[in-house]
C-alpha cells in the first residue's frame, strides 16, 4: 500500500481547477533518441580539431556569471522610510525629512546572509530614480551626508562595500541615470526655459531658428546641430553631474569589493512627463573602462551592454532563451546599439541568430515591491524562490534577487531565514550529483571517435570538456548507464557556451523503464548555460538525452534576420547531471502539501483496471478501465479529490460517498490531458469516508488527496485567472473549504509583474480575517491605466 502523508499542518493552498501535467512535454518532439553504441573503447587520441561554427560566445565576465548564477539586489534609501517606490512626489522635502535612518546600517547581516546562501554579487542602489545618494557625494546635497544617519558622517555604500571586501562579495552598482532630484536633469537655459518640448524634441536648431521637425525627419545633419545647439546653451551638463558620480565611486578604494565593482546598472526606467535628457553612453563606458576596464558587465549599456533585461521581475525566463542579441552597426563599422527586446510577452528571449552574448539577467524580488515597506516585507516561500531558480537559472539565465533591507537599516528576521533556508534547498539539491563519474556513457556517435570529445565527458564534472557528435551529425545521443537504478528528480544539462556558444536547438531526455522501453520525461527547446528539468521521482538505470544543432526550424519571431536562415551546427553538451532535490524544492505536485495522497493502488479496485507508470501521473500511476470497474477510496477527513486524466476516449462516471449515489460526472474531454481533478466532494463532516468512482464509459483514474485537519479547512481563491480591463476593479473571492473550524488569517499579497513602479498598487496587499464558521470573504483589487512614456 502506498501512502504518501505530506503534512498535517492548516493548508491554506489554492487548488485550481487544471492541476495540468506533472511534466508535460513541451514540445511535439521531432527528435527521437538514437541508439547509443560508441563508447570510451572505441576511442583514442587523435588530436581531432574541435567542431567550428560562428555562435557567439559569452566572454570571460559574462561567462562567469552564468556560472556563479545567483546575484543579490539591494534597495535601500529614501522609500525604505517613505514605502513608495519611485519617490517621484518628493519635491523639496530636505534628504533629512526623508531618509530617516536613526540606528546603524547592519550590513554584517546582509552580505554574512547572502554570501553563505550562495549568493556570489550584491548589487547596490547608490542612487535610485529619487536621485538621493546612500554615499557623501560631492556632487549633490541631496544625500546621507545631509541627513542626521551617524550625523553627517554616514556612508552606506562605504559601510556595505567594507563588509564586501572582509567576505570578497563581488559588488555591482546601480546608478539611475533617470534622476528625479537633479536641477541638471534636462535642458534649460541660463534663464530656466526649456530648451526642448516635452516630446524629446530641440525647440531650437543649429542656427538658434525655431526647429522644424518635418525637416529633422530626413535631415540628420540638422538634427544633430540642433543637439549641438541645445546642449551649448544647457548651463547644467546633467551627463556631467552622471559621470562624476561614476568617477566617485568607481574610482574610491573604498567603494566596491576591495575597491572592484563587477557590474554597473544603468537602469533604463523613467517617468511619465519627465525632462528628456540624452545621455552621453560613450562617456559613460568610458569612465567605467578607466576603472573598471572594459570587461566590467552592463546592465543597459546600450551598445556596450552586456547583460540583458529578462522583460519582467518574476524571476522568469522564457521557456525558449536566446543568450545572444543582435548588434547594430553604422557606416563606418562601428557599434551603436545593441539590439535586445526580442519580445514575446513579458520575456525578451534573444535572437537565435544574434551575434553578441547578453547574459539573461531575471532580477526578482524576494517581498513584492523593490524597497522595503510596512506593506510589503513578506517574503516568498522557498518553493516560490525555488521556482524562481529553475525558470531562470534553470533556462540560461542568472537570478537577480532583490533583499531590501528596512527603515532601521537591518534585515527582517523573516526574510533572513528565508534566505538561509533558500541557500540550504539549493545546496541540500545540488551536492549530489548521480552521475559523477559513475555512469558508463554511451553516444550515437563521436566527434573523430576521439576521446577529447568522449561521451563520459558529459559525467566528469568539468564545463570545459564536452561530447559532440560525429562530423556532419547535427544530432545525438548520449545514454547514461547508472549500474543500478538510481532515484532522483532533477535533471541538469549544460552546454560548453564558452567553447562553442549555444549549439542546441532541441532536446529530448528519456529514461529506460523495467520492461525496456524509453519513456519521455521533458523535450524541448534551448539549454544555453543550462536547463534543469524537475519530475516527480524517478527510478531507473538508464537515462538518455538527445539533442539536436539544427536551426533549419527556428521561427521567424525567433531570429533578427526574419528571412535569414542560421547555419545548422554540431550540438555539444558538457554536462548531465542527476539530483534528488531537498523536500522544499521537490517537484511540486499541484496537490498542496497539507493533503494527504491515497495512490491507485491503494484504492479498493473492482473489475479490470489495467495499471500504468508514467513520472506524469501523481505518484507516478494511473489506471484506466472500462463500464463497469469501480475504485473506492477511504479516508479520514473532510473533503477529498478523485485525480485522473481527461480524453476524447473517455467517459461518464457515478460518484458515491459513504456508499450514496451523488452524481455522474463526465471525463470526455476533446484533448487528453491528466492530473485532473475528476471529482471534488463538498466538505464533509470531519470522520471517516468512502469515496467511489464507478464507470459507465471508460475512465482513468491517479489517485485521491484528501484533507484531514480537524476541519480547520483551507483556502482557496474561487477562479484560477481573472480577466479585467485599465482602471477598473477585480472582485477576487477567498473560499474557506473543508472546515471552518476556528478563526484564521489569510494575507492576499498582488504581486505586479513587471517595471512600471508608478503604476501599481505595490501596497495593495490585503489581510482578511474569517470568523469561526465563515467560509467566504471578497478582496477587491484595483487596476490603473498605464499610460507612462517612459525612457
Ligand atoms: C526598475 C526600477 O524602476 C525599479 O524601481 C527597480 O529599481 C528595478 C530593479 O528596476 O526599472
Amino acid at each position: 500500500m502506498f501512502k504518501k502523508k505530506i503534512s498535517a499542518a492548516l493548508a491554506t493552498a489554492m487548488l485550481v481547477s487544471t492541476l495540468s501535467t506533472y511534466i508535460a512535454p513541451l514540445h511535439a518532439a521531432s527528435l527521437s533518441g538514437m541508439e547509443a553504441t560508441v563508447g570510451s573503447s572505441d576511442l583514442s587520441a587523435k588530436g581531432t580539431l574541435a567542431p567550428v561554427n560562428n555562435r557567439a560566445r559569452p566572454n570571460p565576465a559574462q561567462y562567469k556569471y552564468h556560472q556563479d548564477e545567483l546575484a543579490a539586489f539591494c534597495h535601500f534609501g529614501p522609500n525604505t522610510f517613505t514605502g513608495v517606490e519611485w519617490g517621484d512626489s518628493y519635491g523639496n522635502t530636505p534628504p533629512g525629512e526623508l531618509f530617516t535612518l536613526d540606528q546603524d546600517f547592519d550590513a554584517e547581516t546582509l552580505v554574512k546572509t547572502l554570501k553563505e546562501a550562495g549568493f556570489k554579487k550584491l548589487i547596490v542602489t547608490a542612487k535610485h530614480h529619487d536621485g538621493f545618494a546612500i554615499w557623501n557625494s560631492a556632487y549633490t546635497d541631496y544625500d546621507v551626508a545631509n541627513t542626521n544617519y551617524k550625523n553627517g558622517n554616514g556612508d552606506i555604500l562605504a559601510e556595505i562595500s567594507a563588509v564586501c571586501s572582509k567576505y570578497d562579495m563581488d559588488m555591482g552598482v546601480y546608478l539611475s541615470p533617470w534622476d528625479i532630484n537633479a536641477k541638471s536633469y534636462g535642458y534649460f537655459d541660463a534663464n530656466g526655459d526649456p530648451l526642448c518640448d516635452g516630446k524629446g524634441q530641440p525647440l531650437l536648431d543649429g542656427e538658434g531658428n525655431p526647429f522644424d521637425v518635418e525637416r529633422a525627419k530626413n535631415d540628420a545633419d540638422y538634427l544633430q546641430e540642433a543637439w549641438d545647439y541645445v546642449e551649448e546653451l544647457d548651463v547644467l551638463d546633467y551627463n556631467e553631474y552622471y559621470i562624476n558620480q561614476l568617477n566617485e565611486i568607481l574610482g574610491n578604494s573604498k567603494y566596491g569589493n576591495n575597491g572592484k565593482f563587477i557590474e554597473v546598472w544603468m537602469d533604463g526606467a523613467k517617468g511619465s512627463g519627465t525632462n528628456v535628457q540624452n545621455y552621453r553612453f560613450d562617456d559613460f563606458f568610458e569612465a567605467i573602462d578607466n576603472h573598471e576596464g572594459d570587461d566590467c558587465l552592463l546592465f543597459g549599456g546600450r551598445q556596450k551592454l552586456t547583460v540583458r533585461w529578462i522583460g519582467n521581475e518574476d524571476g522568469v525566463a522564457p521557456e525558449v532563451n536566446w543568450g545572444t542579441s543582435k548588434k547594430i552597426v553604422d557606416d563606418t563599422g562601428k557599434v551603436i546599439n545593441i539590439e535586445t527586446g526580442n519580445w514575446t510577452g513579458h520575456y525578451d528571449a534573444g535572437y537565435a541568430d544574434g551575434d553578441t552574448w547578453t547574459v539573461p539577467e531575471c532580477d526578482a524580488r524576494i517581498t513584492s515591491g523593490w524597497f522595503w515597506g510596512e506593506n510589503k516585507k513578506t517574503p516568498k516561500t522557498v518553493a516560490q524562490l525555488g521556482d524562481m531558480y529553475f525558470k531562470s537559472v534553470g533556462r540560461g539565465s542568472t537570478l537577480l534577487l532583490n533583499v531590501p533591507p528596512n527603515n532601521k537599516g537591518g534585515i527582517d528576521q523573516a526574510i533572513v531565514q528565508r534566505i538561509k533556508e533558500f541557500g540550504t534547498a539549493i545546496t541540500e539539491t545540488f551536492d549530489e550529483n548521480i552521475v559523477n563519474n559513475n555512469a558508463t556513457i554511451k553516444a550515437s556517435s563521436v566527434r573523430g571517435n576521439d576521446t577529447a570529445y568522449a561521451p563520459s565527458l558529459v559525467g566528469d564534472g568539468s564545463n570545459d570538456t564536452y561530447w559532440t557528435p560525429g562530423e556532419g551529425n547535427t544530432a545525438g545521443s548520449v545514454e547514461l548507464d547508472l549500474g543500478s537504478k538510481k532515484t532522483f528528480d532533477v535533471i541538469s544539462i549544460e552546454e560548453p557556451i564558452q567553447l562553442l556558444g549555444q549549439t542546441i536547438n532541441e532536446y529530448l531526455v528519456e529514461y529506460q523503464k523495467d520492461d525496456g522501453s524509453w519513456t519521455t520525461i521533458e523535450s524541448g527547446r534551448t539549454v544555453g548555460s543550462k536547463r534543469l528539468i524537475r519530475t516527480s521521482p524517478i527510478s531507473t538505470s538508464k537515462i538518455r538525452v538527445t539533442v539536436s544543432g539544427d536551426f533549419s526550424s527556428v521561427t521567424a519571431n525567433e531570429k533578427y534576420d526574419k528571412a535569414g536562415t542560421i547555419a545548422s551546427v554540431a550540438p555539444a553538451i558538457s554536462e548531465v547531471s542527476l539530483y534528488k532535490a531537498s523536500k522544499a524544492l521537490e517537484f511540486a505536485s499541484p496537490i498542496p502539501d497539507s493533503l494527504t495522497i491515497i495512490d491507485n493502488t491503494a484504492a479498493t479496485n473492482t473489475g479490470n483496471w489495467y495499471p500504468e507508470t508514467d513520472n506524469k501521473y501523481l505518484n507516478g500511476t494511473n489506471q484506466w478501465g472500462d463500464r463497469g470497474v469501480s475504485a473506492t477510496y477511504s479516508f479520514t477527513g473532510t473533503k477529498g479529490y478523485i485525480i485522473g486524466s481527461y480524453a476524447n476516449t473517455h467517459g461518464k462516471a457515478k460518484i458515491y460517498i459513504d456508499g450514496n449515489y451523488v452524481e455522474t460526472i463526465d471525463t470526455y474531454r476533446s484533448a487528453r490531458t491528466n492530473g485532473e481533478i475528476l471529482y471534488e466532494t463538498p466538505t464533509l463532516s470531519q470522520g471517516a469516508h468512502t469515496v467511489k468512482i464507478e464507470a459507465l464509459g471508460l475512465i482513468a483514474t491517479e489517485g485521491f488527496a484528501y484533507l484531514n485537519n480537524d476541519a480547520k479547512g483551507m483556502f482557496e481563491i474561487e477562479k484560477a485567472a481573472y480577466t479585467t480591463h485599465e482602471d477598473s476593479k477585480v472582485t477576487v473571492k477567498i473560499k474557506r473549504v473543508g472546515g471552518a473550524n476556528g478563526s484564521a488569517s489569510v494575507l492576499f499579497q498582488p504581486n505586479p509583474g513587471t517595471a512600471v513602479q508608478g503604476q501599481f498598487d505595490a501596497d495593495g496587499a490585503k489581510r482578511v480575517n474569517f470568523a469561526d464558521g465563515e467560509t467566504e470573504k471578497t478582496v477587491e483589487i484595483a487596476t490603473k491605466r498605464y499610460d507612462s512614456v517612459t525612457g
